[in-house]
């Protein structure tokens, strides 16, 4: 059973959405460390010369922002807030997600092994599960939150489990890494993964105190600019916006700073360990405390819905356990200026 694993973005009332355990539209997965031993961490995996990496990195002069809300939107207890003024050194910042082309230079590098493919199973959405296969691809759904199926065998190259594959989708962003496979990749590439400071900045791309990157409307002129729900969660998925479930990376506009899908589509993992406040005196390049159960993730994913889980807002944060893996987690990687 995998029903300690907390889902969320269901029938709960708003307040119960506020108090909830955050990771919602993003369970925990509760992996089984006997089963396996823990893959290397990346340390020690450095890219080889020969393999060149497409680097599509915009430098950002960093400097003083609003970060946070004041929770006319948010979650309190989120620890969205309150809005404080943050400093954040210049620093360079991958446009899009990792996307799974990206990936697959890493690991063909490599042959490093994901922590879904060493534990054997990730999360899937259901909907995205084949119906006639479903009893076959799917050992258990999250308690809390049902819509979450334990898939064995889905991993990055196999997103929906056995007889699935990315090869139409070289542009999208990886899926089913956890935050120890995202360091890993980013260790390799010579990079990082973002503090959440250099997220929210870089994810504001200039503006100050929008809800979104592009100002204050989600759909300005009817216009949708992210990829999230649309109609009745978790049952049926509209994707009036083009698509129901993850897209190329590049499918909307990209921010006043050029950086593409920061909302929506999958939510990003970043270096910081989750806590929901943050020490005041601590304003110049902020980094999370020096430990916790959960890293942070920001921008919201596919799953989002204004009705259920108002996260794909800037300020909004969530955070998920080093070794889980979903269906609806990437990261995007910072290097230093
Ligand atoms: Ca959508
Ligand atoms: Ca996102």
């Amino acid at each position: 059973m995998v029903d300690e694993a907390n889902g969320g973005c269901g029938g709960e009332s708003i307040k119960e959405r506020g108090e909830k355990k955050a990771s919602c539209c993003a369970p925990v997965a509760v992996r089984d460390v006997e089963a396996s031993k823990l893959p290397a961490s990346g340390a020690g995996l450095v890219a080889p010369a020969a393999v060149a990496l497409k680097d599509d990195m915009v430098a950002l002069p960093g400097g003083t922002f609003l970060m946070g809300t004041d929770y006319a939107h948010g979650f309190p207890l989120d620890g969205e807030g309150p809005v404080r003024p943050v400093t954040v050194s210049p620093f360079l910042i991958d446009r899009s997600p990792v996307t799974n082309k990206e990936f697959a230079a890493f690991v063909d590098a490599t042959d490093y092994r994901t922590e879904a493919e060493v534990f054997g199973w990730s999360f899937v959405f259901w909907a995205h599960i084949p119906e006639e296969r479903f009893e076959e691809l799917v050992e258990d759904t999250v308690a809390a939150a049902q819509w979450w199926c334990k898939v064995p065998g889905a991993f990055w190259r196999q997103p929906e489990g056995p007889g699935s594959d990315v090869r139409e989708r070289g542009r999208y962003p990886v899926v089913h890494v956890s935050w120890n496979d995202a360091q890993a990749y980013a260790s390799w590439a010579s990079k990082s993964l973002p503090t959440e400071a250099q997220w929210e900045y870089a994810a504001r791309g200039g503006l100050e105190q929008k809800l979104y990157p592009w100002g204050d409307e989600l759909t300005p002129g009817g216009e949708h600019r992210c990829n999230v729900w649309q109609g009745q969660f978790p049952v049926e998925d509209t994707g009036e916006d083009g698509f129901a479930g993850s897209c190329p990376v590049d499918s909307f506009p990209a921010n006043g700073f050029g950086l593409y899908s920061v909302t929506g589509n999958v939510w990003e993992w970043c270096g910081d360990w989750f806590q929901n406040s943050f020490r005041a005196e601590l304003v110049q390049d902020p980094i999370g405390p020096a430990n916790g159960q959960g890293k942070v993730m920001k921008g919201g994913s596919f799953l989002c819905h204004a009705s259920y889980c108002n996260r794909y807002r800037v300020a909004a944060r969530t955070s998920n356990t080093p070794d889980s893996s979903t269906s609806n987690i990437g990261f995007r990687c910072v290097r230093s200026a």
